[in-house]
């Protein structure tokens, strides 16, 4: 298995898709993803475009969905919900597809949506991202990190970190086996220094701070976590995770 993180979507080849890839967006959109599903969700269907979600939403029994619409942070007028993982109880989403669409995280699901195994990944999650990838053992794996508005993010950097550091603890690979590129050193290098204070990471990082302005100090909290999610969200059909 070959890794390579990319820190934002416009960092990765256009030329090819890997057999495996990974959309990070650990502030939030992929954090609430995987809350979704966890909490009995139908399915996350992912827009960049808030037009399109709504029109192809409308086709959906109105009790059966969601919609949920983030840009810069704050919850789109009109829409049930912003992209608050907290805001994603059993109780709200157990049943409903949840239609999706954030300033940066669905961007990068779409820029690799022509990976045969795109996932969405995030700091909750991150144990069973890396059992899929250790059953599948897939030859080329891309981590990629939403960043934000095309820039670096410490948050996806440190989630890739966390996912990398895990596979080698689970294999005899050495990271020069592992790592595609020296993104995934450094990655690997984040989260080793970081790995015992996440939130205190998510406090530094500057889409961190934008939240932490916006009141959601609850979010990053709750983001920081690993492994309490035992959800695999997975691309079925194009833009449709269940
Ligand atoms: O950029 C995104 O996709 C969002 O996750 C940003 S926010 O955390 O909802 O502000």
């Amino acid at each position: 298995m070959k890794l390579f993180v990319y820190h934002t979507p416009e960092l990765t080849p256009t030329d090819k898709a890997p057999e495996c890839a990974i959309a990070v967006d650990v502030l939030r959109a992929t954090s609430t993803i995987a809350t979704v599903l966890a909490a009995g969700g139908e399915a996350v269907q992912v827009f960049s475009d808030l037009d399109q979600l709504i029109k192809v939403s409308e086709k959906w029994p109105s009790e059966k969905r969601l919609r949920a619409g983030e840009r810069g942070g704050a919850k789109v007028a009109g829409f049930e919900l912003g992209n608050s993982p907290l805001d994603c109880t059993p109780e709200l989403v157990q049943g409903r597809r949840l239609f999706i669409s954030t300033t940066n995280g669905t961007r990068a699901l779409q820029r690799v949506q022509d990976s045969p195994n795109l996932l969405a990944a995030a700091l909750i999650n991150r144990a069973a991202v890396v059992r899929f990838l250790l059953e599948l053992q897939p030859e080329t794996v891309w981590i990629v990190g939403s960043g934000w508005e095309g820039s670096f993010s410490l948050e996806d950097t440190v989630c890739a970190g966390a996912i990398a550091h895990s596979i080698l603890q689970q294999t005899k690979l050495s990271p020069e086996e592992l790592a595609g590129n020296d993104e995934v050193i450094s990655a690997i290098a984040l989260y080793s220094q970081w790995q015992d204070n996440l939130l205190g990471l998510l406090h530094q990082a500057s889409h961190g701070q934008r939240l932490l302005r916006l009141d959601c100090h609850e979010d990053l909290k709750y983001c920081s976590q690993t492994d309490i999610l035992d959800v695999l969200p997975i691309q079925h059909e194009t833009g449709v995770l269940k």
